[in-house]
């Protein structure tokens, strides 16, 4: 009884640090809720790479990614970075997201 009791703790720890140390799903649902992007582009498919850095996602942002972090992490701070060009590859963030290119990779940028 005692045995199951801390098999449940640790497994209900374990949980918790895992929520805390990985991505948050929410973060990309926020993304997808503001944008919806289109089906079979680049940004529809990037996933956790639309902010994160690389594959697995770590706290490695891209420059989209801590564009939207320093604005507060919201809806409100995806609209509050549209106008900037993150990865400075000459489209603005939103001119991406339209294009379905990744506002944090220099390399994917509307043709
Ligand atoms: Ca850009």
């Amino acid at each position: 009884m005692v045995r199951t009791g801390i098999g449940i703790a640790v497994a209900f720890a374990l949980i918790l640090i895992a929520a805390a140390a990985f991505a948050l799903p929410n973060d990309l649902t926020v993304f997808k809720t503001a944008y919806n992007p289109k089906e079979g582009t680049a940004l529809a498919s990037a996933a956790c790479l639309t902010c994160h850095a690389k594959m697995p996602p770590t706290k490695d942002l891209n420059p989209y990614g801590k564009d939207f972090m320093g604005k507060g992490r919201n809806a409100a701070a995806l609209k509050a970075i549209e106008s900037l060009d993150s990865d400075k590859d000459g489209f603005s963030n939103i001119a991406e997201i339209n294009a379905g290119t990744l506002p944090g990779d220099p390399a994917s940028k509307p043709k």
